[in-house]
């Protein structure tokens, strides 16, 4: 049976990657932090992972990207023949606010999980979710895996090391060690303070009477916005494939996020003009106007593309928060 380790089980893309999994037959290790809650929402509700966590086939283990002790312990217990590395400090705004803790959790905490995978557990395949971030505002459109890392945010200057620490891992030390430079990824388990999840919510609370405005930063950056299942399904195509390399996953196609608001709202029959509030608050010190990716090497190598379009990414998670809003529950 195939065992993976997963750290950032309790994120959007954990969460997808570990219901694939042990749909698969696979037995599934997942890093779980100390918080005063044991709620995890995105996993408690899975029906088919309370099944597996009484089986046996799913265990969740405490540690820390900040403490390398349990990290190394770990690895060399699990013996782990994939390693998904999705944890992680991932908001760019809060990097601004957080810079030093972003550096150590996001960039740091990939080397001690390289460190403990090559002391420990060598022949395991590590898998590094990157970023489009990398890329900055970088000057050619679509970016691909050759354009020039250029960070403007502590987050994905992070990430850029993270995304060098791989590739020298995989050259000095001859680990199976790749990466996804993903782009956005959106699903109705995308964390409620990212611009997609916010305007799908507020859609819904506006609708049903509960609220009347959301507050937003600029209307104008553009962003490449995917669906996190086709990205998920494009991370184990990465881990599997029969050499350790990089590939872009992304749609090709950028919209804004005023053409979201359009989008969300009208799923309601609102105008977004009469509830949207533009606030400083919610703008970053600096911006990228725009990312878009060529995911043509996944497509030519693994035979990798999305399905889901933009406008049926903003129908569904509109109709997820609705849904969960007339069931009486908050959405996970
Ligand atoms: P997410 O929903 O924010 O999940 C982040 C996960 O990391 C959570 O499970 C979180 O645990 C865990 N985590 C954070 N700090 C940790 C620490 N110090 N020790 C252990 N675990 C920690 O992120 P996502 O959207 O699923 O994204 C997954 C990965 O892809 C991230 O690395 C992100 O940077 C990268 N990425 C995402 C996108 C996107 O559009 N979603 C695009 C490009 C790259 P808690 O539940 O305890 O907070
Ligand atoms: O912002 C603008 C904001 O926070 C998208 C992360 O997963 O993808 C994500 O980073 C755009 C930006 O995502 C609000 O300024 C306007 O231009 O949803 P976001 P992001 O910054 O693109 C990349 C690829 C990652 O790797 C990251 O981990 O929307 N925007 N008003 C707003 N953004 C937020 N969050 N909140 C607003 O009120």
């Amino acid at each position: 049976m195939t065992r993976v380790l997963i750290s950032g089980i309790t994120g959007q893309d954990g969460s997808y990657l570990t219901e694939d999994l042990l749909s698969g037959g696979a037995e599934v290790h997942g890093i779980v932090r100390q918080s005063s809650l044991l709620q995890r929402t995105r996993l408690d509700h899975i029906p088919a992972l309370a099944a597996a966590r009484t089986d046996g086939r799913l265990k969740l283990h405490y540690a820390d990207l900040s403490d390398s002790s349990s990290l190394q312990w770990l690895v060399r217990q699990v013996q782990p023949d994939f390693l998904y590395h999705l944890a992680g400090q991932s908001h760019i705004k809060i990097s601004f606010d957080m810079p030093e803790y972003t550096a150590d959790s996001t960039g740091l905490g990939t080397l001690r999980l390289l460190e403990a995978v090559r002391q420990g557990a060598p022949g395991c395949r590590f898998f590094l979710a990157a970023t489009s971030e990398i890329f900055g505002q970088a000057e050619e459109s679509p970016q691909n895996e050759k354009t020039p890392m250029a960070p403007v945010n502590p987050y994905a200057a992070a990430k850029v090391y993270a995304l060098n620490l791989v590739r020298i891992y995989r050259r000095a030390h001859g680990l199976f060690a790749c990466s996804g430079i993903l782009f956005n990824h959106e699903s109705p388990r995308r964390g409620e303070n990212y611009v997609t999840r916010k305007i799908a919510r507020a859609v819904a609370r506006i609708a049903r009477g509960l609220e009347t405005t959301v507050h937003l930063g600029s209307l104008e950056p553009r962003r490449d916005w995917g669906y996190a299942l086709d990205t998920v399904r494009g991370i184990q195509a990465i881990a599997n494939a029969p050499a350790p390399d990089d590939y872009v996953l992304a749609t090709g196609v950028a919209h804004s996020v005023r053409d979201f608001c359009e989008l969300a709202f009208g799923v309601c029959e609102l105008d977004y003009r009469s509830h949207v509030v533009l606030d400083p608050d919610y703008t970053r010190p600096v911006e990228i106007f725009e990312t878009r990716g060529d995911a043509s090497k996944a497509k030519r190598e693994l035979g990798w593309q999305p399905d889901l379009t933009f406008e049926e990414l903003v129908h569904l998670m509109v109709r997820s928060e609705l849904d969960a809003l007339d069931r009486g529950e908050e959405n996970r």
